[in-house]
């Protein structure tokens, strides 16, 4: 690790960097929809669901086997995601993308909330939860009963369109991925313990190819030690004040 800042102390070449780039990528992960009230993807669950853990519930073998349990736990991690309001921390990213000359999200949740905060250069790349599929055929999507998980064209189980655990992500959002991480020249990584791949291998694509690595997450990850800036606090607090410093105060950054 080159450097080490806490959250307010932004160095004068950061700040440089940011206001000189030409392609700047956005990773995100749970931690970025953590300040929304949406516990992150390895957080302990709590109530109902504390004797699951989500690594067991996302994969097509759990899904085989209870797929009413794993349609409950989508139901209500829908319902929680659309009762959410985007963040300090999403509306900072969604501004980002503004001020950029060019400029790609990529995004491993499935909540929907960078969308609603205004990103528009958005690659989802574990899909999108508020979203089903057929699971037994290619049926299509106006005969679905969404609240029972029923295709009522063919009576098999809908399940959401996520990608689970061993099954391939989508060809073209991780194509775009993989070309952004080459081209960019500031790669941020925010709110993800960088520990699932592929998402975990785009910095380091990233920094072979040259860019500055900068990582914004409340606890270390495996990237902490390689990030050129690393800083250790709440996406939606470090944000607002990093796109305040560089690109210059902005009402809808202010707390
Ligand atoms: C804050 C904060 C605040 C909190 N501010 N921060 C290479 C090596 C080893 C294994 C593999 C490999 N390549 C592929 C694999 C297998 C596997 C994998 O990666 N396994 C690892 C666990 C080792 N990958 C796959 O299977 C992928 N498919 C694939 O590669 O296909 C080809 C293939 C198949 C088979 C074999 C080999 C190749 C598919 C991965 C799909 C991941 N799907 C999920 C579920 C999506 C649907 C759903 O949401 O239910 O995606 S799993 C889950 O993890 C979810 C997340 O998007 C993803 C990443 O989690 P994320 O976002 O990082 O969340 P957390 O909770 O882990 O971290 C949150 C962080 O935020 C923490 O660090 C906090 O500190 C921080 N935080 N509050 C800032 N306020």
């Amino acid at each position: 690790m080159k450097k080490r800042e806490t959250a307010v102390d932004f160095p004068a070449s950061l700040i440089r960097c940011l206001h000189n780039a030409q392609k700047i990528v956005v990773v995100t992960g749970a931690g970025i929809s953590a300040e929304s009230g949406l516990p992150t993807f390895r957080d302990a669950q709590t109530g109902l669901w504390s004797k699951y853990k989500p690594e067991e519930l996302a994969t097509v073998e759990a899904f085989k086997r209870n797929p009413k349990l794993v349609w409950a736990w989508y139901s209500i991690r829908r319902a929680l995601a659309l009762r959410a309001q985007p963040n300090a921390g999403h509306i900072a990213i969604a501004e980002m993308e503004k001020r950029a000359p060019h400029f790609l999200l990529i995004t491993q949740n499935v909540d929907g909330l960078h969308a609603r905060s205004g990103s528009q250069k958005l690659v989802e790349l574990h899909g999108n939860l508020h979203r089903a599929i057929c699971f037994e055929n290619n049926c299509s999507s106006d005969k679905f009963d969404l609240t029972n998980g029923r295709c009522l064209n063919c009576g098999g189980n809908l399940r959401p369109d996520v990608v689970w655990f061993g099954e391939m992500l989508p060809a073209s959002a991780l194509g775009a991925a993989n070309r952004a991480a080459e081209e960019c020249d500031v790669f941020f990584s925010i709110g993800t313990s960088s520990r699932v791949y592929p998402a975990a291998e785009l910095w380091q694509i990233a920094s072979q190819r040259g860019a500055v690595v900068i990582e914004i997450n409340k606890d270390p990850t495996p990237l902490t030690p390689k990030a050129d800036y690393s800083f250790l606090g709440k996406a939606g607090e470090i944000l607002p004040l990093l796109m305040r410093q560089v690109w210059g105060a902005e009402e809808k950054l202010r707390n």
